[in-house]
């Protein structure tokens, strides 16, 4: 941990870091539980894992209020806890049953669960791009002040989806936050056979005419800071935003395993990520500030105790009935 780290936690608000580290345990908590028991076959969907990522998902998840929308990708378990999800409602969606958050019809990559604003994940790169900007439409032609915010990946970018979006966005000055985790790779290709080395993302999204910024997606707390403020700008009526955050997954890129004997990332890269865990930092900072290290035990047990509950409902709920398939998840008067 370098010094200028630590002496950056001088600054910080300890309940905010607090609430921040809690997010990103509670997130990595749960996801090591899948990697730990997916081998059991019962949870029948792929799922993409965000652990080693969980930064910037708990830094948006808690600049945003609990009312702002948001909306996500295939790897969408991170953004949908950091948001104030239900682990029972994720963990019984990727069981299949009745009692997920999508009553068991869309598994891994499709939650949905409006309590807590998470107006759902899609699988397709680059389709929930227009859903936040439609849903930053109605908060706008509403004036209900919220902001909605799309997060997605590196490889969405490429998508043409993304600058249609963002080109309205910016026409129609839309309160939406677009946060994208830069984790260097779409499945196996690394950034530098898909896009020029000289042209960084967040770059192109302000040549679009947003606000942009950048920063160290693994710096959850400078993350937060900076999402904090672009939150104000999208909410005040300023127009659209959008921040960079680099990061990097630790396993696969869909499963629960690790994958670098397949040789299309170097060991030596996986290993610097690695000793950059945004969680290790973030509580090497406030154990900096006074924090115990009994105080982040007693938390880590609490948290593993909710997964496993969560497990627990997940298997004794039941599978939907065959009906359920012909039914709508929600009514109209559900919508934003
Ligand atoms: C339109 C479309 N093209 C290709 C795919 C296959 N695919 C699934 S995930 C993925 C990688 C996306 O990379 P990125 O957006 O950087 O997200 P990450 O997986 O790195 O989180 C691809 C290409 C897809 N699902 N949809
Ligand atoms: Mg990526």
């Amino acid at each position: 941990m370098p010094e200028v780290a630590l002496a950056q936690s001088v600054g910080m608000d300890l309940a905010a870091a607090g609430e921040l580290l809690h997010r990103m345990k509670r997130i990595r908590a749960v996801e090591e539980m899948i990697a730990a028991r997916y081998g059991e076959g019962k949870m029948r969907c792929p799922t993409h894992l965000s652990v080693g990522q969980e930064g910037p998902a708990a830094a948006a998840g808690l600049a945003l209020g609990v009312a702002d929308q948001a909306v996500s990708t295939h790897r969408g378990h991170a953004h949908y806890i950091a948001k104030g999800g239900d682990l029972k409602g994720m963990i019984a969606e990727i069981y299949g049953k009745a009692t997920g958050c999508s009553r068991g019809k869309g598994g891994s990559m499709h939650l949905i669960d409006l309590s807590v604003g998470f107006y759902g994940t899609t699988a397709i790169v680059g389709n929930s791009i227009p859903v936040g900007v439609g849903l930053a439409l109605t908060n706008q032609i509403k004036r209900n002040g919220l902001v909605s915010c799309v997060f997605l990946g590196d490889g969405a970018i490429e998508e043409g989806a993304f600058h249609e979006s963002v080109n309205f966005a910016v026409l129609r000055r839309l309160p939406v936050l677009f946060v994208c985790e830069n984790n260097f790779f779409s499945v196996y290709s690394p950034l530098s056979v898909r896009q020029p080395p000289d042209r960084p993302i967040w770059k192109l999204a302000e040549a679009h005419g947003l606000r942009a910024s950048h920063g160290d997606g693994n710096d959850a707390w400078a993350s937060y800071r900076a999402i904090q403020e672009l939150v104000d700008h999208a909410r005040s009526g300023a127009g659209p935003a959008f921040i960079e955050l680099s990061t990097y997954r630790w396993r696969e890129h869909c499963g629960p395993n690790f994958d670098n004997d397949l040789g299309y990332r170097r060991q030596e890269e996986y290993q610097a990520w690695r000793e950059r865990d945004p969680i290790a930092r973030l509580q090497k900072q406030l154990l900096f500030r006074g924090a115990s290290q009994d105080q982040m035990e007693r938390q880590e047990a609490s948290l593993k105790e909710e997964a496993e509950e969560a497990f627990r409902f997940a298997e004794a709920s039941p599978f939907p009935a065959a009906e359920e398939a012909y039914r709508q998840l929600f009514a109209e008067s559900d919508q934003p």
